[in-house]
């Protein structure tokens, strides 16, 4: 055993990662006692609150009343915004967004005013009964009027390289044309919800649901007038974020710590759904127009597409989104010359922001629409004219470098849709499927593969970095804290694992405790699925600290050299001897050893010029595929998913049970998005598709009764923790193949000679339009 040990022999020996250990909190999940913000118990005296909502979506207040919500039962006290101790504003980035509106209301929800109660429902009571006069100014509603109008809430940005003019020009074929993707709502079961709870001095403790305490920290502290170190907020668990929990937690906090602030009583303010889905921001809807030239084969030569997103009345995060659209268009395909423009709508709606994918699924179904397109002009299978544009395999020259600039040296596309193609059984299946059509008028099947390629990092490069702190106690049993929240993902878990790993302990030796911003400063937000490769490093990092300080005593103790001790099966092994991890802890203690360590972590070679759109915004790319197949009902619209199989690049998965459960669950949220998931603005201007009585989420019903999933045998070429590859977002590009396996079944009504005008989401609605459409183009020719 006197050898050095290498990460290498240290997995050889020791595994509690990669293995499917159960997410950490699944029994009490199950049994119903994990504890989220509102299962905290209620302090005496604790107040609730409601937010009073704008009722026009562009307007000037020109009065306001409020007396009889002040006069309504159990009401304490109202608050607008010039009762703001400190800032009015709770925007992540730009300082356009106030907690409580003044003169101007941008859209229907935006909040005007604070009611705080005895009670929840005393307080939402009270709400409603504002009496406000407004002068009605124009409203702005789509992406395309906002286009029309040049209103944006940041400059255009465009990304370009060649000469895409000349390219487009010389192009033996070209395909021009429009698409929209709507938008879609976070749905999280757990809604927004902040506790704040004064602490002495100008103290105040807040239990948030939130993806980014450190923010929440930041913004509360400027809506007080105070410093951040008077504020602490903690998250033990979300009921959900999926991106909508990373900057639209704020107003909900700052709302409360004002409130909590004002009459030194902690007060909660917990959003009712419909208030959750009226006031907070979703997912980008965007807008497309595109001119592709390609030659006879199908390949592509000249691309240019023009985005523009729905942000709503502010900024938030919509300008990091719209990046990450510019630099998803490429999704898996090398395109040589290119003008890809994006720009970010002003419109009189609520703020969108993030949501799992962050503009990336948004940026790469554009080229896969365009794809789609080219192999029916052709006549040819869209797998085909998907191979012949994938990024060049490693170990070729050229066709491996992206548009803005960043070399792929980790492409694993090739093999990956090869072996799916095969499990798959993709071609027997499409011939079987034309079979199926020609004999079968009314039912249609459809048909579709899907690649994907994601970029890991946050494109914004200095949130690229993560802390935590591990505590080893006297008892051998190990806490670790770090800046990462858990949302259902298992971020925690897969720390634990990591934790437990580096100290060779049994996963039930490791606790992870709430994520706690007076324990770990500065954090980022847990975004762009880097939770758990930055919170994993930086925890490693912690525990190999305490693990060497711990070698090198044992070496006092036992002899040999620090080097080739080992950490295993919850002993220490040290120069022969065999000594279990409490007893030498304990010893440790008594020889004053230091038993905790921080770590850190920031991940290198990162790099980002936003005003030329290039440089290396990535540390790797993880990979995907999926078939779906699909029946539609051609005088209803009605489909169903049949079949879909998954094929996910998780690296050296660090859990493959909670790898294979994020793989499914985004493929089911984003069919959810591409299909049946519709936002709907009435003529007021008012979003009426908020709640789920109209609003329609997948439910279990409509998951594919033969669902195929798995993770592609692979290594992380970077040096990511332990090899592994980031899992919470890039899945959610899978459900493009039932999008276009709709497609796909809506064109065979003209025997695939037309092109199907299908936006998204495909509802029932929009499938009986475009079969129409489709049915109307075959008499016409
Ligand atoms: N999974 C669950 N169960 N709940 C969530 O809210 N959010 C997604 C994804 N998977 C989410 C989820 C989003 S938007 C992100 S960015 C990642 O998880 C964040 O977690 P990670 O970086 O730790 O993977
Ligand atoms: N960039 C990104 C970001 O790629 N993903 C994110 O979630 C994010 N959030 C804030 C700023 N930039
Ligand atoms: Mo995820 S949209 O990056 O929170």
């Amino acid at each position: 055993m006197n050898h050095p040990v290498t990460p290498e022999l240290q997995a050889a020996t020791w595994a509690a990662v990669g293995k499917p250990s159960p997410h950490e909190s699944a029994q009490l999940h199950v049994l119903g006692q994990a504890t989220y913000t509102d299962d905290i118990a209620e302090l005496q005296g604790t107040l609730h609150a409601a937010l009073g909502l704008s009722q026009k979506p562009h307007a000037r207040i020109t009065a306001m009343d409020l007396s009889a919500v002040r006069g309504s039962q159990g009401v304490v006290a109202v608050y607008t915004a010039q009762d703001i101790p400190g800032t009015n504003d709770c925007g992540p980035i730009i300082h356009d967004d106030p907690i409580l509106t003044a003169e101007l209301v941008q859209y229907v929800g935006q909040p005007i005013f604070i009611v705080v109660a005895d009670t929840h429902d005393h307080a939402r009571r009270a709400a409603r009964l504002a009496q406000v006069s407004y002068e009605e100014l124009p409203a702005i509603m789509t992406p395309q009027a906002a286009k029309a109008a040049q209103s944006y809430v940041l400059p255009p940005m465009q990304l370009t390289r060649g000469n895409y003019q000349a390219a487009f020009e010389t192009a033996p074929h070209v395909v021009k044309g429009q698409l929209y993707v709507g938008g879609q709502e976070q749905f999280y079961l757990e809604g927004q919800i902040s506790y704040a709870i004064p602490k002495e001095a100008q103290g105040m403790l807040v239990l948030c649901s939130t993806q980014h305490p450190s923010e929440m920290q930041h913004v509360v502290a400027h809506a007080l007038g105070v410093h951040s170190h008077n504020i602490t907020v903690e998250c033990r668990r979300m009921g959900g974020g999926f991106g909508g929990k990373e900057s639209q937690s704020a107003l909900w906090a700052a709302a409360a710590s004002i409130a909590a602030a004002k009459l030194k009583r902690p007060v909660k303010l917990r959003a009712d759904r419909d208030d959750d889905m009226l006031v907070t921001g979703k997912r980008h809807c965007f807008y497309y127009e595109y001119e592709v030239g390609y030659d006879d084969d199908g390949k592509i030569l000249a691309a240019k597409v023009d985005m523009t997103t729905r942000a709503g009345y502010s900024a938030d995060l919509s300008g990091p989104v719209a990046t990450r659209a510019v630099c998803h268009f490429d999704n898996t395909y090398y395109l040589s010359d290119v003008d890809i423009r994006a720009a970010c709508g002003k419109t009189n709606t609520q703020s969108n922001t993030a949501f799992r994918g962050f503009g990336g699924p948004q940026g790469a179904i554009a080229i896969e629409y365009v794809i789609d397109e080219i192999a029916r002009h052709l006549q040819r299978d869209a797998l085909d004219i998907r191979l012949l544009n994938f990024y060049g395999r490693n170990d070729v020259e050229g066709r491996n470098v992206t548009p803005y600039g960043q070399t792929i040296v980790d492409n694993v596309i090739h093999e990956l849709v090869a072996e799916l193609e095969v499990s798959s059984d993709y071609r027997t299946r499409r011939r079987a499927i034309d079979a199926y059509n020609e004999a079968s008028p009314i039912l249609k099947k459809g048909l579709a593969f899907t690649p994907l390629k994601f970029g890991i990092a946050f494109n914004v490069t200095h949130l690229n970095q993560a802390g935590a702190l591990v505590h080893v106690y006297v008892d051998g049993s190990v806490l670790v804290n770090h800046g990462g929240t858990e949302m259902g993902q298992g971020i925690n878990t897969k720390v634990m694992q990591v934790v437990a790993h580096e100290l060779g302990l049994d996963l039930e030796r490791v606790r992870a405790t709430a994520t706690d911003t007076s324990k770990v400063a500065n954090t980022s937000a847990t975004a762009a699925s880097t939770g758990a490769d930055l919170n994993g490093k930086a925890a490693q990092d912690a525990a190999r600290q305490i693990r060497e300080r711990l070698a090198d005593y044992a070496v006092k103790l036992y002899g040999g050299e620090a080097a080739c001790v080992r950490f295993f099966d919850n002993h220490i092994h040290v120069n022969g001897h065999v000594v279990p991890f409490a007893e030498l802890v304990q010893k440790a203690y008594l020889a004053r050893v230091q038993l905790w360590s921080d770590g850190f972590y920031a991940t290198p070679g990162l790099s980002w010029d936003a005003k030329t759109m290039t440089g290396h915004p990535f540390s790797y790319y993880a990979y995907g595929a999926a078939v779906a197949e699909v029946v539609v009902d051609t005088l209803t619209g009605e489909w169903k998913l049949l079949r879909a199989d998954a094929l996910y690049d998780a690296g050296e998965s660090l859990n493959p049970a909670i790898d294979l459960g994020q793989v499914e669950g985004a493929f089911i949220q984003g069919m959810g998005w591409l299909t049946t998931e519709q936002l709907w603005w009435n003529a007021a201007g008012k979003l009426m598709t908020h709640a789920p009585s109209t609003y329609k989420i997948p439910g279990i019903s409509d998951c594919p009764e033969d669902f195929r999933v798995k993770l592609f045998q692979n290594r992380n070429v970077e040096d990511s923790i332990h090899r592994s590859k980031a899992v919470g977002e890039p899945p959610l590009l899978l459900p493009f193949s039932v999008f276009f396996a709709i497609r796909d079944a809506i064109s065979s009504v003209g025997h695939h000679a037309v092109q199907p005008p299908l936006n998204a989401p495909a509802t029932s609605e929009e499938i009986l339009k475009a079969v129409m459409a489709v049915q109307a183009a075959g008499v016409a020719a």
